[in-house]
């Protein structure tokens, strides 16, 4: 609960809205914020992986299906991967850049393939995939007749429950994965005593597996191995029952609770070491926890969870569907879109899952967060940067989790070293590049394929979270630290910019607009990544008062690259040539990487190319699945058309399970995101793209309610940041502003807009100003 004291005056006037409880009084005012309660919710146990329920810490995911006779819960830790430490790029590779760079200028498209293919492309051609960890299980005696049967995750303090009653005794299971204290811990209860009677046992479906009871009967060990890496998994299980160890499995007796501590590790240091001792982690880790009761671990998971979910609120008006189970709340949601809850569910899902999968110290949220239960995950479940890492964390600064976004920039440290390689062996040229996909092992050469493999913006895109977290919190400190990695990435392009024999401009060949089109000379996403970065390392030099010949280098050849086209069908041309189909509806909207995430397309500076990206939108069409709608829905935010992105909301929450038991895009019972299959870019867009219909700031103003949706006439948030390093509170009715707070946490100037009204005030750090509906002063 936050309790927040405005003018050191109090009203007293209490009416309910939309979740918040506001007390009110004629002279003061005394706003006391109570957050709403945010659940997933089900009747039945889940069948399969995509019903069960994710919990995580950013190293240690598990998945729970809440069975009742049996008990199942599916692990991850983030570190076991297959493979080895690994130099992917090709000491040749640069030998052919000049020829392959030749034959595109003459148009020799296939000769241009082929011979990429043959010799510019990563050693080995393939990276490797992330791995599932484990499997627990337990099974209950005498479990049958079951009735009051309930499966929650409630996002408040990040517990999944299964409660049901049997024959009059009432059981129920707790699971948390705790951050502070490294542990997934699993908390069973019976009303009555003795009535808890379970085996339990440990398991892998990896070929390479031991499973290994102690002396002690407490504890059971499971170790995998894939590659160099080597996982091992201890659990151990207190209870007031009896335990005795029978073939293999801990039998517990006549109990009313037993709590299970698990933790995993592996021998993964990073890229380059892999001389961890999980032997040694994992029993330390275990001994700090294990005599520790479970109601002080929960307190400790609950105030370390809540320091960061609690910063922000968001409510549309709960009508009453927010009780009913998830499942159905999506099934109904696409027959008659009227849960306005249900998008506050999916922002506030969005954060959960953002905390449980990227916290400091862990790795990025990979494809599928952390949550991984197959040996050969779809696209390896690593990290894919011509999209989908980076949509990641698009909302992450917006909803209030600014530090979960350090693991991102970890990652780029680590790529900026093995990039740095692939930079000299494949262009020769200084600074560092990454290519589309990323392992465990930094692999920053072009993998796959070379029409969709050579694509040259990895380095810019990921370079723009570095600016960004600096523009939402002004962090200097901050900038300076990670500032080397953006202007080498702006170093790599300033020397691989080619000049274009045909057209005279600077491009980026060879590359190719993600995976569509194939390998070109000079797509038009690599040059506005690329002008994206050079101004913000422009920017930030200044700032740090450094590298100023470099900067001045750098804003000569802006103007020097090729510029954003508009093309024969009125279209943002996606090429250097006017040869956009605008009858191809691709998943892949890449040139409209100016208007989101970027903003050098926007209505002030640049109307026409906006009207032009918005016709080619129109022309890739509203279908779509997974991330592909999910960048829509943040391109008609964009657009300022609320209406047109709550369209595309409504498929991205419909039932990903067709009742012809075919599956497409949308959401599983789970609220997982469906590319098909489950992908948690598609959750991060989807937040990102609701967030944006409410606030913009990309513009150096904060533009409130921008792309307003009829059909969310009235809501409220709070602890929202705007760019500049501002915290908003706002509200809404009949469609309109009510009342805003802004909380200045660096200083500065502040400009506020909303419809046509715009206003610029001075802001000291620390204060509050707030405004009403006109956005007059209050
Ligand atoms: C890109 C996309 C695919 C998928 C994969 C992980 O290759 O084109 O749709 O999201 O990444």
């Amino acid at each position: 609960m936050k309790i927040q004291i405005v003018n050191n005056t109090i009203k007293t006037l209490c009416v309910f809205v939309l979740g918040f409880t506001l007390v009110n009084c004629e002279n003061s005012k005394v706003e006391v914020q109570q957050k709403a309660e945010f659940k997933l919710q089900y009747d039945e146990p889940a069948k399969k992986w995509t019903e069960a329920l994710p919990v995580g810490n950013g190293t240690l995911g598990a998945m729970i299906y809440g069975g009742v006779a049996q008990e199942h819960i599916q692990f991850n830790e983030e570190t076991l991967w297959r493979g080895q430490p690994h130099d992917y790029s090709n000491e040749d590779a640069g030998n052919y850049l000049g020829e392959i760079r030749q034959l595109l200028t003459e148009g020799k498209s296939r000769e241009a393939h082929k011979l990429a293919q043959d010799e510019f492309m990563s050693e080995p051609l393939k990276q490797v995939h992330y791995q599932p960890f484990g499997d627990m299980y337990i099974s209950f005696k005498n479990h049958e007749n079951v009735t009051n049967y309930k499966r929650v995750l409630n996002l408040n303090d990040a517990i999944s429950s299964v409660s049901y009653t049997i024959n009059g005794v009432e059981y129920k299971r707790e699971v948390l994965v705790s951050y502070p204290d490294h542990i997934i811990a699993v908390n069973l209860t019976s009303s009555t005593d003795k009535a808890l009677n379970f085996d339990l046992w440990l398991d892998a479906i990896h070929e390479d597996k031991s499973v290994i009871t102690s002396n002690d009967s407490q504890t059971l060990v499971v170790k995998v191995k894939d590659g160099v890496l080597r996982g091992v998994s201890t659990l151990k299980v207190n209870t007031n029952g009896t335990i005795k160890n029978v073939a293999g499995k801990l039998q517990v007796s006549e109990a009313s609770n037993a709590t299970i501590y698990l933790t995993a590790a592996t021998n993964y240091i990073d890229f380059k070491d892999v001389s961890g001792e999980p032997e040694k982690i994992v029993p330390e880790t275990l001994a700090k926890v294990s005599n520790t009761n479970y109601d002080t671990v929960k307190a400790k998971h609950i105030d370390d969870y809540q320091k960061l979910y609690n910063r922000f609120q968001l409510s549309f008006g709960d009508n009453g569907k927010s009780k009913n189970p998830t499942d159905q709340r999506i099934s109904d949601f696409s027959e008659t879109p009227n849960d306005p809850q249900l998008l506050a569910l999916y922002v506030e899902y969005a954060r959960y899952l953002t905390i449980a999968s990227s916290r400091p110290g862990t790795k990025p949220a990979t494809l599928q967060g952390i949550w991984n239960d197959k040996l050969t995950p779809p696209w390896f479940s690593s990290y894919t940067t011509n999209i989908n890492l980076e949509m990641n964390y698009w909302p992450v600064e917006m909803y209030n989790l600014s530090e979960c976004h350090e693991p991102l920039f970890d990652l780029i440290e680590d790529l900026s070293v093995t990039g740095a390689k692939v930079a000299k062996a494949h262009y020769n040229a200084d600074g560092w590049i990454v290519h589309h996909n990323v392992d465990i092992w930094r692999g920053a050469a072009p993998v796959n394929a070379s029409h969709h493999g050579i694509w040259l913006g990895g380095a810019a895109w990921l370079s723009s979270h570095i600016w960004e977290h600096y523009l939402y919190t002004q962090d200097k400190v901050f900038l300076e630290k990670r500032y080397p990695l953006m202007r080498n990435a702006a170093l790599f392009y300033s020397q691989f910019l080619y000049e274009d024999p045909n057209t005279g401009y600077l491009i980026s060949s060879p590359s190719n607009s993600p995976e569509i089109g194939g390998l070109v000379a000079g797509p038009t996403m690599d040059h506005q990544l690329i002008r994206a970065l050079f101004r913000s390392t422009i920017e930030a030099s200044k700032l740090l008062n450094t590298d100023q010949e470099f900067a001045s280098t750098l804003k000569t050849m802006i103007d020097k690259i090729a510029p954003n086209q508009i093309g024969k069908h009125g279209q943002l041309q996606e090429w250097m040539e006017d040869k956009d189909d605008p009858e191809n509806h691709h998943r892949h909207v890449s040139h409209l990487w100016a208007v989101h995430p970027g903003k050098e397309i926007n209505y002030e500076d640049t109307p026409d190319s906006m009207e032009a990206a918005k016709q080619s939108l129109l022309y890739r069409g509203d279908n779509g699945t997974g991330w592909s709608l999910a960048w829509k829905i943040n391109f008609w935010s964009r657009f300022r058309d609320g209406d047109h992105a709550y369209k595309l909301l409504h498929k991205l929450l419909s039932p990903a399970e067709r009742p012809n038991g075919k599956v497409g895009g949308g959401s599983y019972p789970n609220l997982f995101d469906a590319h098909p299959p489950f992908q948690i870019d598609g959750n991060f867009g989807g937040a990102s793209g609701i967030l944006e219909m409410i606030l913009q700031s990309h513009l150096d103003k904060i533009e409130l309610l921008p792309a307003l949706p009829s059909a969310l006439p009235q809501g409220r948030v709070s602890g929202i940041v705007a760019r500049g390093g501002f915290e908003l509170s706002f509200s809404w009715e009949n469609s309109e502003l009510k009342n805003v707070e802004v909380l200045s946490k660096a200083g500065g100037k502040c400009t506020l807009s909303y419809r046509n009204r715009h206003i610029e005030f001075n802001t000291s750090k620390g204060e509050t100003y707030t405004f009403d509906g006109n956005l007059n002063s209050k």
